[in-house]
């Protein structure tokens, strides 16, 4: 930590309370927050790590309404397991609160009045889409209509899915309340506005000349927000949840959720120090020049911490601003995008259930994978490999080895370190200096290089122990094993120490099984942190393996997911336009019977049939064979089309017709059939 500080306030986002967590919220935002706090606390430093539920805005009233309950029980209900979960999962936070509490009204809304008071803020009235059924303006992912692109119906009014365009609601044709289904119109409404662009020159030179070192994604977002010249932005709406805009005449308006939600970090630093006085006044966190901020959160939130919230600070004035926001990129799952409204994720809640005692796989995995400089994806194989063949394989291996053989050769105590030989300073030396590589990571935020290096320990030290063969040596020179021993065990308490921020489960049930009552960042480093003669405790594993069952059972239920997902947005194809009768009556349907059928050689597609049309045999060559053994179709009556002119392949095979199939929601072909056999040959009409 740069010397002009003397503390941290550390912010972590506010999870909207409409969903639980899932692994894309932990690798992006919590873990490394944790990491870093961890590292913090264990440095001794003082530091508070805040975080809380983000309980405003549209997202959960369109929870409540999909559910059919009121948003406060949705917000009840999420903000209890979204805290819950954080808890199991060891995110050590000094307060997990809430948006909707009276702590945070009150401080949000006093901070909107000083900044309407003072006259920082500007009045505009423009006009919004309304729905004159329900009385109620409607925010842009409220609005749906027809993408002016490709046509898609079903677009948002801030982007369409189908085709990916970024969109504003008066770029839809014919908008609607996604909800209700009714027409819109425009109504002119009030609002009041954060005029960021007098914020612009200061936030020139704060963010582009003052924080350079700020991670390349942010300050290349930061950037091309500045160099596109920032807008007002309004920061209230015409919504029912909220907290009220604390004006007369603003009935029925609410603070924009991006306005208070950042506010809850301070609320919520104002409810920790109520709690734990020790901690001195809140301001002290939030004031204090000597007091270091630092925002953790996805990319999608730059732009609000990075530029918004300091442009309020600022203007309030009296606060400090963030130190650094070490913003990730996203976490995909299984080559996919992770989607709370989709179901698409693997959720922390379900995970601390199904895969119970195992948090710091998790961490570990997700550290190792962290999209810190680029989007990356998590698999369950991938996760499956790294527990084995790291978790287990090398770090788990080298400490049960050395627990086990001190309790085996020295009933459990520590025995003294004799003389060293080239290979224990060769050891030793590459162990050198791991404190102050760990520091200049974990300094810069680089938490995956970070954990790699605390990894890279236990192979030095898995190494060590493997290539001396203390239970070999034991029957030629037991003074020698003594030291290799020694070292070992040395070396395991520095992996204790090192693994804390990273792996706190097992770290702890290491430090138990080593009676390291006391430990600190400071220790890192040491070949004494555990004297000749201690008495350590039982050995038990500290990592266990992965089953192939556990890995398969997650990946069929994305799959499921998936699979599930595709047809819940099955669409039926618009029907062709009418034909005349006697345009139907060209057409020759018929039932045959499938004498044969075989896969073609090198055409992966093709089915070739041998039908009995009622008069002769007949070739019909068929695209279905991804979704059909040949077997399955042998002696089956099926309907063709009997006088489709001859159609010739590129290898040189030529199908006499056409065998009808339904193309069902997931692609798949399923071959029509009539209900009861006929004779080969009987005419459809
Ligand atoms: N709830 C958005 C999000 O979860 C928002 C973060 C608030 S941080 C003040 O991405
Ligand atoms: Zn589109």
């Amino acid at each position: 930590m740069a010397d002009k500080f003397k503390r941290t306030t550390i912010t972590s986002a506010l999870p909207y309370a409409n969903g639980p967590v899932h692994i894309g919220h932990l690798a992006g935002v919590y873990v490394p927050a944790d990491i870093y706090a961890r590292y913090l606390r264990l440095r001794g430093e003082d530091v508070i790590f805040v975080g809380g539920s983000d309980e405003h805005g549209v997202p959960v009233t369109i929870r409540a309404r999909k559910e059919g309950i009121t948003t406060q029980q949705v917000v009840d209900r999420y903000h209890k397991l979204i805290k819950d979960s954080f808890e199991r999962f060891g995110i050590s936070f000094d307060v997990y609160s809430r948006t909707t509490s009276a702590t945070h009204h009150k401080v949000a809304s006093d901070f909107f009045s000083k900044l309407y008071s003072e006259g920082k803020l500007v009045e505009q009235t423009s006009e919004q889409f309304y729905d004159e059924q329900t009385g109620h303006f409607l925010t842009d992912r409220n609005i749906k209509g027809e993408c002016p692109r490709c046509h898609n119906t079903d677009a948002y009014g801030d982007q369409c899915e189908k085709c990916g365009a970024t969109l504003s609601p008066e770029e839809l044709i014919n908008p609607y309340n996604a909800e209700t289904g009714n027409p819109l119109v425009k109504r002119k409404t009030k609002h009041w506005y954060l005029p960021l662009d007098k914020a612009q020159p200061w936030l020139e030179q704060w963010i582009l000349n003052e924080h350079k070192e700020w991670r390349p994604n942010v300050y290349g977002q930061c950037k091309s927000w500045l160099d596109g010249g920032l807008k007002p932005r309004a920061v209230t709406r015409d919504l029912e949840w909220g907290i009220p805009v604390p004006l007369e005449g603003a009935e029925g308006k609410v603070l924009y959720v991006w306005f208070d939600a950042p506010i809850g970090y301070i609320s919520n630093t104002v409810e920790l120090c109520q709690q734990r006085p020790e901690l001195g006044s809140w301001e002290k966190w939030w004031k204090d020049p000597e007091t270091r901020l630092v925002h953790f959160i996805g990319k999608d939130n730059i732009v609000f911490h990075c530029i918004v919230f300091p442009t309020m600070l600022k203007m309030h004035g009296d606060y400090i601003l963030p130190d650094n926001v070490p913003a990730n990129e996203f976490l995909n799952l299984e080559g996919n995008k992770i989607s709370t409204s989709k179901n698409y994720a693997v959720w922390l809640n379900e995970y601390l259930d199904e895969l119970p005692g195992r948090q710091d796989e998790l961490r570990y995995v997700l550290t190792a994978n962290a999209p810190e400089t680029k989007d990356n994806d998590f698999t369950w194989a991938d996760f499956q490999a790294r527990c084995n063949n790291e978790l287990v394989a090398v770090y788990g291996n080298f400490v049960n080895r050395a627990l086990q053989l001190t309790q085996k050769y020295y009933d459990g105590q520590v025995p003294p370190c004799g003389e060293l030989n080239d290979f224990d300073r060769e050891t030793l030396s590459e162990f050198d200096g791991i404190k102050s590589r760990l520091e200049a990571l974990l300094d810069n935020f680089k938490f995956r290089d970070a954990q790699k290096e605390a990894m890279n320990l236990a192979r030095i030290g898995n190494k060590y122990i493997a290539d001396s063969e203390p239970w070999k040596v034991i029957k030629t020179d037991p003074e020698r094993v003594k030291t290799i021993i020694n070292i070992s065990l040395q070396l395991t308490a520095n992996l204790a120490i090192a693994f804390e921020p990273f792996l706190p489960f097992s770290s702890r049930r290491l430090r138990e099984m080593l009676q390291m009552d006391t430990f600190s960042w400071e220790q890192l480093g040491s070949t004494d942190l555990l004297p000749a003669g201690k008495q350590l405790g039982k050995p038990s594993l500290l990592f266990s393996k992965i089953e192939d069952d556990v890995i398969a059972a997650q990946t069929k239920k994305l799959e499921d997911t998936l699979k599930a997902n595709m047809e819940a947005e099955y669409k039926v194809e618009p029907v062709k336009d009418n034909i005349a009768f006697d345009d139907f009556l060209k057409l020759d349907v018929r039932v045959g019977t499938v004498l044969e059928c075989e896969r073609v050689p090198k055409m992966k597609k093709l089915l070739k049939f041998l039908i009995d049309d009622g008069m002769q045999k007949r070739t019909i060559v068929s695209g279905i064979a991804q979704w059909y053994e040949p077997e399955q179709l042998k002696g089956k009556q099926v309907l063709f089309v009997a006088n489709l002119a001859p159609r010739e392949f590129k290898n040189g095979l030529v199908s006499e017709g056409m065998i009808l199939s339904a193309t069902n929601w997931d692609g798949s072909a399923v071959v029509t059939t009539t209900l009861s056999d006929v004779k080969p040959g009987s005419q459809i009409s």
